[in-house]
Protein backbone atom coordinates (compact mmCIF):
# COMPACT_ATOMS: atom_id res chain seq x y z
CA UNK A 1 0.00 0.00 0.00
CA UNK A 2 3.23 2.18 -0.64
CA UNK A 3 1.11 4.55 -2.40
CA UNK A 4 -1.74 5.04 -1.27
CA UNK A 5 -3.07 8.97 -1.58
CA UNK A 6 0.55 9.59 -3.11
CA UNK A 7 0.46 9.51 -6.68
CA UNK A 8 -0.91 12.91 -7.81
CA UNK A 9 1.62 14.20 -4.84
CA UNK A 10 4.58 12.24 -6.79
CA UNK A 11 3.64 13.35 -10.23
CA UNK A 12 3.07 16.81 -9.15
CA UNK A 13 6.67 16.76 -7.56
CA UNK A 14 7.93 15.38 -11.12
CA UNK A 15 6.65 17.83 -12.92
CA UNK A 16 8.00 20.47 -10.43
CA UNK A 17 10.82 19.25 -10.96
CA UNK A 18 10.64 20.20 -14.50
CA UNK A 19 10.14 15.88 -15.46
CA UNK A 20 7.83 14.77 -18.40
CA UNK A 21 6.16 12.04 -16.87
CA UNK A 22 6.30 8.81 -18.92
CA UNK A 23 2.59 6.65 -18.56
CA UNK A 24 3.11 3.28 -19.82
CA UNK A 25 -0.61 1.86 -20.75
CA UNK A 26 -1.21 -2.00 -20.59
CA UNK A 27 -4.79 -2.79 -21.65
CA UNK A 28 -6.26 -6.12 -19.82
CA UNK A 29 -7.71 -7.38 -22.46
CA UNK A 30 -4.60 -7.47 -25.11
CA UNK A 31 -2.71 -9.61 -22.07
CA UNK A 32 -2.43 -12.73 -24.10
CA UNK A 33 -0.72 -14.29 -20.97
CA UNK A 34 -0.45 -13.31 -17.85
CA UNK A 35 3.08 -15.57 -17.34
CA UNK A 36 4.92 -13.01 -19.89
CA UNK A 37 3.28 -9.74 -17.85
CA UNK A 38 6.06 -9.43 -15.27
CA UNK A 39 9.13 -9.65 -17.36
CA UNK A 40 7.43 -6.66 -19.73
CA UNK A 41 6.65 -4.54 -16.29
CA UNK A 42 10.52 -5.00 -15.67
CA UNK A 43 11.63 -3.76 -18.23
CA UNK A 44 9.33 -0.88 -18.60
CA UNK A 45 10.27 -0.37 -14.99
CA UNK A 46 13.47 -0.55 -15.53
CA UNK A 47 13.68 1.69 -18.66
CA UNK A 48 12.24 4.34 -16.62
CA UNK A 49 8.17 4.68 -16.89
CA UNK A 50 6.96 6.27 -13.90
CA UNK A 51 3.63 4.84 -13.43
CA UNK A 52 1.18 2.18 -15.08
CA UNK A 53 -1.89 3.22 -16.44
CA UNK A 54 -4.47 0.04 -16.93
CA UNK A 55 -7.48 0.04 -18.48
CA UNK A 56 -9.12 -0.06 -22.09
CA UNK A 57 -12.64 0.67 -23.56
CA UNK A 58 -13.80 -2.93 -24.90
CA UNK A 59 -13.20 -6.26 -23.48
CA UNK A 60 -12.17 -5.80 -19.91
CA UNK A 61 -13.63 -7.29 -16.83
CA UNK A 62 -12.95 -6.24 -12.91
CA UNK A 63 -11.39 -9.85 -12.31
CA UNK A 64 -8.94 -9.13 -15.12
CA UNK A 65 -7.77 -5.66 -13.91
CA UNK A 66 -7.98 -7.18 -10.55
CA UNK A 67 -5.25 -9.87 -12.30
CA UNK A 68 -3.38 -7.15 -14.19
CA UNK A 69 -2.41 -4.97 -11.59
CA UNK A 70 -1.47 -7.84 -9.34
CA UNK A 71 1.40 -8.26 -11.13
CA UNK A 72 2.15 -4.63 -12.35
CA UNK A 73 2.46 -3.92 -8.12
CA UNK A 74 5.30 -5.93 -7.73
CA UNK A 75 7.69 -3.28 -9.81
CA UNK A 76 6.97 -1.02 -7.07
CA UNK A 77 5.82 1.78 -9.75
CA UNK A 78 1.90 3.79 -9.26
CA UNK A 79 -0.73 1.50 -10.82
CA UNK A 80 -3.38 4.03 -11.85
CA UNK A 81 -6.47 2.87 -13.52
CA UNK A 82 -7.70 4.23 -16.56
CA UNK A 83 -11.35 3.13 -16.78
CA UNK A 84 -13.30 3.28 -20.18
CA UNK A 85 -16.45 2.04 -17.73
CA UNK A 86 -17.11 1.16 -14.22
CA UNK A 87 -15.86 -2.21 -15.14
CA UNK A 88 -12.21 -0.97 -14.92
CA UNK A 89 -12.43 -0.39 -11.44
CA UNK A 90 -10.22 -2.61 -9.14
CA UNK A 91 -9.66 -2.44 -5.22
CA UNK A 92 -5.84 -3.75 -6.32
CA UNK A 93 -4.39 -0.24 -7.76
CA UNK A 94 -3.89 2.65 -6.04
CA UNK A 95 -5.50 5.87 -7.94
CA UNK A 96 -7.81 6.25 -10.61
CA UNK A 97 -7.76 8.99 -13.53
CA UNK A 98 -11.54 9.64 -12.55
CA UNK A 99 -12.53 11.26 -15.90
CA UNK A 100 -15.31 12.75 -17.78
CA UNK A 101 -15.31 12.40 -21.41
CA UNK A 102 -16.21 15.83 -22.03
CA UNK A 103 -16.45 15.58 -26.05
CA UNK A 104 -19.01 12.47 -25.36
CA UNK A 105 -22.60 13.38 -27.11
CA UNK A 106 -23.83 11.07 -24.50
CA UNK A 107 -24.28 12.16 -20.86
CA UNK A 108 -23.16 8.20 -19.58
CA UNK A 109 -19.65 8.94 -20.14
CA UNK A 110 -19.52 12.79 -19.40
CA UNK A 111 -21.58 12.25 -15.72
CA UNK A 112 -23.11 8.73 -15.56
CA UNK A 113 -20.56 6.01 -15.31
CA UNK A 114 -18.97 8.53 -12.62
CA UNK A 115 -21.79 8.78 -10.17
CA UNK A 116 -21.84 4.55 -10.28
CA UNK A 117 -18.17 4.34 -9.82
CA UNK A 118 -17.81 7.43 -7.44
CA UNK A 119 -18.66 5.33 -4.33
CA UNK A 120 -16.74 2.01 -5.48
CA UNK A 121 -13.85 4.31 -6.01
CA UNK A 122 -14.44 5.38 -2.24
CA UNK A 123 -14.85 1.90 -0.89
CA UNK A 124 -11.83 0.57 -2.65
CA UNK A 125 -9.60 3.37 -1.19
CA UNK A 126 -8.75 4.70 -4.89
CA UNK A 127 -7.18 7.71 -4.93
CA UNK A 128 -8.99 9.83 -7.27
CA UNK A 129 -6.99 12.16 -10.04
CA UNK A 130 -9.93 14.42 -11.66
CA UNK A 131 -9.09 14.26 -15.18
CA UNK A 132 -10.86 15.79 -18.54
CA UNK A 133 -10.82 13.10 -21.10
CA UNK A 134 -10.93 14.67 -24.54
CA UNK A 135 -10.89 12.98 -28.00
CA UNK A 136 -9.05 14.93 -30.76
CA UNK A 137 -9.31 13.48 -34.59
CA UNK A 138 -8.76 10.08 -35.30
CA UNK A 139 -10.25 8.75 -31.98
CA UNK A 140 -10.07 5.19 -32.23
CA UNK A 141 -12.28 2.87 -29.68
CA UNK A 142 -12.34 5.42 -26.85
CA UNK A 143 -14.22 7.28 -29.53
CA UNK A 144 -16.80 4.92 -31.01
CA UNK A 145 -17.42 3.19 -27.64
CA UNK A 146 -17.42 6.94 -26.16
CA UNK A 147 -19.99 8.35 -28.27
CA UNK A 148 -17.24 11.07 -29.29
CA UNK A 149 -17.99 14.03 -31.81
CA UNK A 150 -14.35 14.17 -32.04
CA UNK A 151 -12.77 17.76 -32.09
CA UNK A 152 -11.12 18.59 -35.64
CA UNK A 153 -7.26 18.80 -35.19
CA UNK A 154 -6.76 21.73 -37.57
CA UNK A 155 -8.83 23.46 -34.91
CA UNK A 156 -6.89 24.01 -31.69
CA UNK A 157 -8.51 26.62 -30.27
CA UNK A 158 -11.50 24.24 -29.86
CA UNK A 159 -9.72 22.05 -27.58
CA UNK A 160 -7.91 25.10 -25.94
CA UNK A 161 -11.72 26.25 -25.01
CA UNK A 162 -12.08 22.78 -23.79
CA UNK A 163 -9.27 22.62 -21.56
CA UNK A 164 -9.69 25.82 -20.50
CA UNK A 165 -13.49 24.66 -19.00
CA UNK A 166 -11.94 22.29 -17.82
CA UNK A 167 -9.34 23.99 -15.91
CA UNK A 168 -12.25 26.18 -14.61
CA UNK A 169 -14.39 22.97 -13.20
CA UNK A 170 -11.07 22.33 -11.41
CA UNK A 171 -10.15 19.28 -13.25
CA UNK A 172 -6.19 18.73 -12.57
CA UNK A 173 -5.10 16.67 -15.70
CA UNK A 174 -6.69 17.08 -18.79
CA UNK A 175 -5.98 14.33 -20.93
CA UNK A 176 -5.80 15.08 -24.93
CA UNK A 177 -6.43 11.63 -26.67
CA UNK A 178 -5.30 11.09 -30.40
CA UNK A 179 -7.02 7.13 -30.04
CA UNK A 180 -5.01 4.41 -29.37
CA UNK A 181 -3.70 2.46 -32.14
CA UNK A 182 -3.69 6.58 -33.72
CA UNK A 183 -2.01 6.45 -37.30
CA UNK A 184 -0.36 9.53 -35.57
CA UNK A 185 -0.07 11.49 -32.40
CA UNK A 186 -1.85 15.01 -31.88
CA UNK A 187 0.28 17.69 -33.63
CA UNK A 188 2.84 19.73 -31.52
CA UNK A 189 0.66 22.83 -32.90
CA UNK A 190 -2.12 21.62 -31.57
CA UNK A 191 -0.71 20.63 -28.31
CA UNK A 192 1.37 24.38 -28.24
CA UNK A 193 -1.77 26.04 -28.18
CA UNK A 194 -3.96 24.20 -25.62
CA UNK A 195 -0.96 24.35 -22.85
CA UNK A 196 -0.35 27.90 -23.87
CA UNK A 197 -4.22 28.84 -22.48
CA UNK A 198 -3.93 26.41 -19.49
CA UNK A 199 -1.79 27.36 -16.59
CA UNK A 200 -2.52 25.17 -13.84
CA UNK A 201 -3.59 21.74 -14.89
CA UNK A 202 -1.19 19.16 -16.06
CA UNK A 203 -1.07 18.41 -20.03
CA UNK A 204 -1.87 14.35 -21.18
CA UNK A 205 -1.17 13.54 -24.53
CA UNK A 206 -1.53 9.94 -25.58
CA UNK A 207 -2.22 8.01 -28.83
CA UNK A 208 -0.41 6.85 -31.69
CA UNK A 209 3.04 7.63 -29.73
CA UNK A 210 5.74 5.87 -31.69
CA UNK A 211 8.76 7.35 -32.21
CA UNK A 212 11.18 9.24 -29.87
CA UNK A 213 10.77 11.99 -32.18
CA UNK A 214 7.26 12.17 -31.37
CA UNK A 215 7.89 12.20 -27.82
CA UNK A 216 10.38 15.38 -27.96
CA UNK A 217 7.91 17.36 -30.33
CA UNK A 218 5.20 16.46 -27.69
CA UNK A 219 7.69 17.73 -24.57
CA UNK A 220 8.30 20.87 -26.52
CA UNK A 221 4.78 21.97 -27.46
CA UNK A 222 4.40 21.87 -23.54
CA UNK A 223 2.94 18.15 -22.40
CA UNK A 224 3.44 17.43 -19.24
CA UNK A 225 2.69 13.63 -19.27
CA UNK A 226 3.22 11.36 -22.02
CA UNK A 227 1.25 7.71 -22.40
CA UNK A 228 2.51 5.08 -24.91
CA UNK A 229 0.50 2.05 -24.90
CA UNK A 230 0.43 -0.26 -28.14
CA UNK A 231 3.99 -0.31 -28.89
CA UNK A 232 4.55 -2.01 -25.45
CA UNK A 233 3.08 -5.00 -27.28
CA UNK A 234 4.23 -4.08 -30.95
CA UNK A 235 7.91 -3.62 -30.43
CA UNK A 236 9.13 -3.47 -26.92
CA UNK A 237 12.77 -2.35 -27.40
CA UNK A 238 11.44 0.61 -28.63
CA UNK A 239 9.23 1.57 -26.30
CA UNK A 240 12.03 1.19 -23.92
CA UNK A 241 13.77 3.59 -26.05
CA UNK A 242 10.52 5.74 -25.75
CA UNK A 243 10.79 6.27 -22.14
CA UNK A 244 14.30 6.72 -21.94
CA UNK A 245 13.81 9.71 -24.12
CA UNK A 246 10.89 10.89 -21.90
CA UNK A 247 13.01 10.65 -18.97
CA UNK A 248 15.96 12.64 -20.50
CA UNK A 249 13.86 15.49 -21.40
CA UNK A 250 14.21 18.08 -18.61
C1 LIG B 1 -4.63 5.27 -25.55
O1 LIG B 1 -3.42 7.29 -25.33
C2 LIG B 1 -3.34 5.92 -25.18
O2 LIG B 1 -5.62 5.58 -24.69
C3 LIG B 1 -2.17 5.27 -25.84
O3 LIG B 1 -2.29 5.15 -27.23
O4 LIG B 1 -1.87 2.74 -27.70
O5 LIG B 1 -1.57 4.47 -29.51
O6 LIG B 1 0.06 4.31 -27.60
P1 LIG B 1 -1.37 4.10 -28.06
Amino acid sequence: MMWKSRVGEYIEGKINEGELIHLSLIDPAKVQDLRSLPEMVRRLADAGTDAFLVGGSIGVSESDVDSVVTVIRESNKPVILFPGNVNGLSRMADAVLFMSLLNSDDIYYIIGAQIVGAPIVKKYGLEPLPTAYIVVGYGGTAGFIGKVRALPIEKPEIGAAYALAAEYLGMKYIYLEAGSGSPQPITPQYIKYVSSTISKSHLIIGGGIRKPEDIVKIANAGAHIVVTGNIIEDDLSRAEELIRTAKRFK
